[in-house]
């Protein structure tokens, strides 16, 4: 009767379950929607304003070319002075759109499509009835049937569990007759702690052979002070690995060998001194010798002043990242929040004349081996600037300044060749949870030689042009 009950619980959820997946499985047809639930949810819904505007009917509001350009890149068309963007951001109170420079045309061009066509379903129905019946043809039938097959193992494997467990309960029921137990527990406990030994040792060893490559350790640090970094997470590593690795055998051979046998009484022993003192000091003088390391290297970090380090700024926002470069006076013109706006986005004082020469971007460049030093500063929320290839993290607060002092000492190209991987690019990543689209906070970073940060530099526009015409864009060397 038991077993009945307990059968048609599971087989219930299982069905509910299925019909969930198979819900799951219409909704991911068409590309449009996967690449609109991937990218837009966050900030958007067809017919309710969430971050952004409703997008209901808005391919009849506005001209398709103007929405590809709005999409990729909606600030940059806002800064343009296209007078409907500059309407829309002001009537959204100035809250950014993520950039989507990575959508071709033609994704954007079937995401429009999916709005259209959820802005033309019937008001009445709701949306995820309209989900579960679909149009049959849009249904993955091969994806269908391996989920299928995923289910069928799940409630094999429940079975399976349900049955050992039966198995178990009859094999005591006979042991208890018989007055003397056919499984010896202490026994299976024993060959199990030495099975979970050799198996999760194997597991760590196969984690760091396969996943180590994985971390940013492997190509090194590419800033000065990232060497000192590295080698102090390394010796802790180290220590800490050692210390794993011996406690574990320990603790799991004792536990395997001093398994009560019927024959061995437990020795009584509460306490031994020497024992004590030892455990106590020897990691009590490691401890202390780590974390006096840590924070001398901590303070050479952030203490640190050198005269020829470049100012630079780097502004947070949701969901972006500005920097502003001091310009050839190597002083950052002041900024004041009430100055944020639609064409002045990090509140740039143009009244301060230390503010004309600088140069404001959405991309890091630093020049090789050129110490520079960071300020941070946010315009909403609590951010983190990680640049983990630098060994630099640090928290973006708004009305708290923060900063950062450090020398990249590696080049990209240097990192490509190093990393053998052409395609790679180091990163300025968030690193707290900001809000729906946190995970999309991020910025390239160039590390360049001399000459090509001076041609960057020199491609750039200055913040007021003609005020500083004089001096243009030569460097500060
Ligand atoms: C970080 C939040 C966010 C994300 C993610 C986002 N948007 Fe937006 N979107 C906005 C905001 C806010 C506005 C209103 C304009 C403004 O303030 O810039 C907007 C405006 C729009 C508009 C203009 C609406 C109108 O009435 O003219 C379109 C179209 C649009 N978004 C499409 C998309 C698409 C497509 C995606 C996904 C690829 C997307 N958005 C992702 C926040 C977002
Ligand atoms: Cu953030």
């Amino acid at each position: 009767m038991k077993i009945l009950n307990l059968l048609s619980k599971i087989s219930f959820i299982m069905a509910v379950m299925f019909s969930l997946s198979l819900r799951l499985n219409a909704q991911s047809a068409d590309e449009g929607k996967e690449l609109f639930n991937a990218n837009c949810t966050a900030c958007h819904a067809i017919k309710d304003k969430v971050v952004g505007p409703a997008l209901k009917d808005v391919s009849k509001r506005r001209e398709e070319a103007w929405l590809l350009k709005w999409i990729k890149n909606s600030q940059a068309l806002v800064k343009s002075g296209d007078p409907l963007a500059v309407q829309v951001y002001k009537e959204n109170n100035e809250s950014v759109m993520t950039a989507f420079e990575t959508l071709s045309d033609n994704q954007i061009k079937s995401i429009l499509a999916y709005v259209k066509a959820e802005s033309e379903a019937p008001a009445a129905a709701p949306q995820n009835a309209g989900m579960s019946v679909g149009t049959p043809t849009n249904v993955d039938s091969s994806s269908n049937f391996e989920t299928g097959i995923n289910w069928l193992l799940f409630i094999i494997s429940i079975l399976l569990v349900y049955i050992i467990s039966l198995v178990f309960k009859i094999l005591t029921r006979i042991g208890d007759i018989q007055g003397k137990p056919v499984i010896n527990w202490n026994q299976v406990n024993s060959i199990l702690l030495m099975v979970f030994l050799v198996v999760g040792m194997i597991a760590v060893i196969w984690e760091f052979a396969v996943h180590g490559k994985l971390t940013i350790f492997e190509a090194g640090s590419a800033s000065a002070h990232g060497v000192e970094y590295d080698s102090m997470f390394m010796i802790t590593l180290v220590l800490t690995g050692v210390v794993f690795v011996i406690t574990q055998i320990l603790l799991f051979w004792y536990g395997f060998k001093y398994k009560a046998d019927g024959k061995r009484k437990a020795l009584y022993y509460p306490d031994n001194h020497k024992i004590e003192l030892l455990w106590t000091v020897i990691p009590a003088i490691v401890l202390t010798v780590l974390v006096i390391r840590g924070l001398i290297t901590w303070n050479t970090m952030m203490n640190h002043k050198d005269e020829k380090a470049r100012k630079i700024e780097i502004f947070a926002y949701q969901f972006g990242w500005n920097v502003r470069y001091a310009g050839v006076d190597n002083k950052l013109g002041a900024h004041n929040f009430r100055e944020v706006g639609v064409m002045n986005a990090l509140g740039v004082d143009t009244n301060d004349v230390n503010s004309h020469d600088d140069i404001i971007t959405n991309e890091l460049h630093l020049e090789v081996n050129q110490p520079i030093d960071i300020a941070f500063r946010a315009k909403d929320v609590i951010h983190s600037a990680l640049m983990p290839h630098f060994r630099v993290q640090m928290n973006v607060v708004p009305g708290l300044p923060t900063k950062f002092s450090f020398t990249p000492t590696v080049t990209t190209a240097e990192m490509r060749v190093k990393m053998s991987k052409p395609e790679f690019d180091y990163v300025l990543l968030c690193n707290k949870i900001c809000g729906g689209a946190h995970y999309r906070m991020k910025m390239k970073i160039v590390i360049d030689s001399k000459e090509d940060y001076a041609k960057w530099m020199s491609s750039q526009k200055v913040l007021v042009a003609n005020k500083v015409a004089s001096t243009a864009v030569a460097l500060n060397n």
